[in-house]
């Protein structure tokens, strides 16, 4: 049996870590958690509180805490003996703590990406309201413009997108992460990457996974020891 692999993904609005999970969880068969897929699966539903996650997510503020867990934990206990990579998720100290009780994780990855990097992609960003595709128009732009590759409905950009807002929203993501960086660091589990390009930095994350990451799919293949 190949170990289990336990591992998130750490990083400000825009910094690349729904592109590079995807990539991740692709490459090396992991199971996907998005904390923001989930929100917005909670907000589709409509229920009470779908409805109080709602006011959060629209204004891109940070849900609280025990909602969060609430929302993530148990997903979590339900992929018990699988592998995972965990995006979004945990973004303060008491999350991570709450994770902590769970699970120990194997490695956690922080992207570092320049201010003025992110507020380039988010202001080019666009957004399939009901589904919460997003879309970059340089880097992955919709097949036809304004307008959501599945559905075919309109792309809208988001208020917290603008320079003022994204300004605010990424001082008070550091000030959230550190901690938890902190508590990762003691660890010894936390890897950061800094850089403009999301392209740069994959095969760096990659060659670390593949270090990481036993992807034997089963005892037969393993090299016999005499
Ligand atoms: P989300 O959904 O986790 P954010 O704001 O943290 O949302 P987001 O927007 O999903 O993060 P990302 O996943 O880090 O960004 O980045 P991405 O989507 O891969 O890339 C961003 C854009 O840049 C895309 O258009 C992509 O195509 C483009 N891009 C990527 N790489 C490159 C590149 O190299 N070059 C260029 N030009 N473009 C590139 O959370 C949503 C909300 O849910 C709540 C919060 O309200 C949050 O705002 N929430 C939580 N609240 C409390 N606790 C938690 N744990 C929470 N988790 C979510
Ligand atoms: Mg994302």
């Amino acid at each position: 049996m190949a170990k289990l692999f336990r591992a998130a993904i750490m990083g400000p609005p825009g910094s690349g870590k729904g592109t590079i999970s995807k990539r991740i969880a692709e490459s090396f068969g992991l199971q996907y958690l998005s904390s923001g897929h989930y929100l917005r699966e909670s907000i589709a539903a409509n229920t009470e509180a779908g409805l109080l996650v709602k006011t959060y997510v629209d204004r891109s503020m940070m849900v609280p805490d025990h909602v969060m867990t609430r929302l993530m934990l148990p997903r979590l206990e339900q992929l018990h003996g699988h592998s995972w990579l965990l995006d979004g998720f945990p973004r303060t100290l008491s999350q991570a703590q709450a994770l902590n009780s769970l699970v120990q994780l194997d490695l956690v990855i922080s992207l570092n990406i320049p201010y003025e990097t992110l507020r380039e992609r988010l202001s080019d960003r666009w957004i399939h309201p009901a589904s919460g595709r997003v879309y970059n128009m340089g880097f992955n732009p919709p097949r036809k413009q304004g307008k959501d590759d599945v559905t075919g409905e309109p792309l809208i950009q988001h208020d917290d997108d603008k320079p003022e807002a994204l300004m605010s929203r990424l001082r008070h993501y550091k000030d959230m992460a550190k901690p938890v960086i902190n508590l990762y660091k003691s660890q010894g589990i936390h890897y950061s990457f800094s850089g403009t390009d999301t392209n740069r930095i994959w095969p760096y994350i990659n060659s670390l996974l593949s270090t990481k990451i036993d992807t034997q799919p089963s005892d037969a293949f393993q090299t016999q020891t005499p």
